[in-house]
């Protein structure tokens, strides 16, 4: 058909196409042209925002466009070539945060996300929320207009807000609105020290359309030195008096959760352990401790605890919960401890608690209570213990014993249904280990499928970065890439178990991943749909005594099944599936291995028993 004959007709065909592209050649052309009327900006406030920003080291920025920080974009671009930061194309801002919260825990250091003020960060303010549950910081800039004479009448208007951090400032440590260059440069790098300041979370800057799009006028700008705090270790006195309770108890107990913040912290855990040679139990907000390690008792928590009459709480969450039972939906409380049980508590969560927000859990008390990270508290604690000089291996051969019995149980669950089909998590598990256990691996999300902490070998702080911290789904997936970018500069070999429903909050993380070239295997644990609001729902209908064969209705994600394969390959990501033999796992890890250590990412799903 003749451009002629299609615009007579007014109906779109493969040659409307053709039509499209040649008129955004034109409008390229066009848009290298000044407009009559212009005035040429040589130097915008965003070039200097870009020195700010890469004066705090930030090696990426996550984004998704929007017109309220285009002179900011573009100084990204062009001003700064797109190196240090370099951009990174998101879909969706939930999956810019979640990228930017992953990163963050494989890398040591935040990722820098821009948002378009008031859309953007409506849409990422639950990815900012699972950062500040998990204590990781991310460095957060919000386009927005404040000054409503210079707003451009329309869209500009419905983007603008008075205060734009106020819908998440309950979940950001801290945030600023500059108001001139100075200002942003001063702001910025207070907000990148206090972001990664134990406890680390999520901050925001607003960044001005009129501050980024004049020229700086401004002469003499400072940028202030970026130096980061160190973190507080607890009271030496206290510490001290841990170390005597510690020492002196004949069943101490190691309670480790959001502790290690990198490879000394694992290292530090061990020394106190085998000083004490006290068991550690580790809940998974980080790895903190060897899993073949026999004073590894991760599985052991209830029955250890019941029975323990020192217990000391590292980082951890949810401390009331370490102590009480909860029955749902009853809510019968029972402490399972002894009466004397003394608790420690070495934590920084007095120092960050807000009121509206939850995520502190409920109130216990501890007879310590150390105002100190517990990581830089660890070495001088086991200092204390080692003065003490006390001998305890006869506690540590029992405990490797029990340490054995807890893996060979743990094996043996493991191989319940090992054949069947749908395939079990656990045969999951252990085919994904066939597959990589040669390789310098990294588990990028650890609290999805949690058999892998059980089962395998772990001894490295990156082979398990924890999960969302708020389970806010919606996390795993880009959190993975977000990981699995910064462990390509690591050389690892980035691994993650991908539930179903998670996916599907925001599957543009697979184009981004295949985009910027980033290597990590997705298997998918595709159980085709929310089988924990399944469990929930089986749960509901059997208390009032109705059908239990409904829970699916409105928590499936079948009929029509998503074909997960075919959803990664249309965003350029290799991917084989969907598979129902468990016997064809491990030829098409070997084959999507192959992909990722070419550098792209790759995706087997497998069709999964609910959990
Ligand atoms: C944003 C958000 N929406 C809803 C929920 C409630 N929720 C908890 S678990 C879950 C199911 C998630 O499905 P999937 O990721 O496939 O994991 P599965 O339970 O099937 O293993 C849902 C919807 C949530 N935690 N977060
Ligand atoms: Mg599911």
């Amino acid at each position: 058909m003749e451009r002629r004959d299609f615009l007579k007709a007014g109906i779109g065909t493969a040659t409307a196409a053709a039509t499209v592209v040649a008129q955004a050649a034109e409008t390229k052309s066009k848009a290298e042209k000044l407009l009559p009327g212009d005035i040429v900006v040589e130097r915008p406030g965003s070039d200097f925002m870009v020195d700010v920003i890469k004066t705090l080291g930030l090696e990426y920025i996550a984004t998704n466009p929007g017109a309220s920080f285009r002179s900011l974009h573009e100084s990204v671009v062009n001003y700064g070539g797109n190196r240090k930061p370099e951009l990174l194309t998101c879909l969706h801002e939930e999956s810019a945060v979640g990228m930017a919260h992953g990163y963050a825990k494989a890398a040591g250091k935040p990722m820098g996300v821009m948002l378009h003020g008031t859309v953007g960060l409506q849409h990422a303010s639950m990815g900012i929320y699972n950062a500040w549950c998990d204590r990781v910081p991310v460095f957060i800039i919000a386009g927005n207009g404040l000054d409503a004479s210079q707003r451009r009448p329309g869209t500009e208007w419905n983007h603008s807000v008075q205060d734009v951090a106020l819908m998440v400032r309950d979940y950001v440590k801290w945030d600023d609105y500059p108001v001139s260059l100075q200002h942003f440069a001063e702001s910025a790098v207070r907000a990148y020290k206090i972001a990664t300041t134990p406890p680390c979370e999520p901050v925001l800057i607003g960044a001005d359309i009129d501050l980024q799009e004049d020229e700086i006028h401004a002469e003499g700008l400072k940028i202030p030195k970026v130096v980061q705090s160190r973190p507080p270790q607890g009271d030496r006195a206290a510490l001290a008096e841990a170390a005597k309770w510690l020492t002196g108890a004949e069943a101490p107990v190691i309670i480790a959760d959001r502790m290690a913040r990198d490879q000394q912290g694992v290292r530090d855990l061990v020394a106190l352990a085998e000083a004490l040679q006290a068991p550690v139990v580790d809940l998974g907000g980080r790895m903190n401790f060897p899993t073949q390690h026999p004073l590894c008792h991760s599985d052991r928590r209830r029955e250890l605890v019941r029975d323990a009459d020192v217990v000391l709480l590292l980082e951890v969450s949810d401390p009331w919960g370490q102590f009480n039972t909860f029955s749902d939906p009853h809510k019968r409380q029972n402490f399972i401890a002894k009466k004397e049980v003394k608790i420690i508590s070495i934590t920084m969560q007095d120092v960050y608690i807000r009121a509206n927000y939850q995520d502190f859990q409920r109130y216990q008390h501890a007879d310590l209570s150390i105002s100190g990270d517990a990581q830089t508290s660890l070495p001088a604690l086991a200092e204390e213990v080692k003065k003490i000089g006390k001998n305890f291996s006869a506690r540590g051969e029992k405990l490797r014993a029990a340490h054995n019995t807890m893996r060979a149980r743990a094996r043996d669950a493991a191989a319940v249904g090992w054949d069947t089909s749908p395939v079990t998590t656990a045969r999951l598990t252990a085919e994904l280990w066939g597959a990589i256990k040669g390789e310098p691996w990294s588990l990028v999300v650890s609290d999805r499928v949690t058999w892998a902490r059980r089962l395998w070998p772990m001894t490295e702080h990156h082979q398990a970065l924890g999960g969302s911290g708020g389970q806010g789904v919606g996390y795993a997936a880009p959190g993975a890439v977000g990981a699995a970018l910064a462990n390509k500069a690591k050389g690892l070999l980035s691994v993650t178990f991908q539930p179903d429903g998670d996916l599907m909050y925001a599957p543009g993380v697979l184009w981004t991943a295949a985009y910027h070239k980033i290597p990590l295997l997705f298997l998918m644990h595709n159980n085709r749909g929310y089988y924990q609001e399944v469990m929930h729902l089986q749960r509901m209908a059997s208390l009032h005594k109705r059908r239990v064969d409904q829970a699916w209705i409105g928590n499936t994600i079948d009929n029509p099944a998503i074909d997960y394969a075919k959803l990664a390959q249309s965003q350029g990501v290799w991917a084989e599936g969907p598979i129902k033999d468990p016997k064809a796992i491990g030829p098409a890890l070997q084959r999507a291995l192959k992909v990722v250590k070419s550098g792209a990412p790759a995706l087997v799903d497998v069709v999964c028993q609910p959990r």
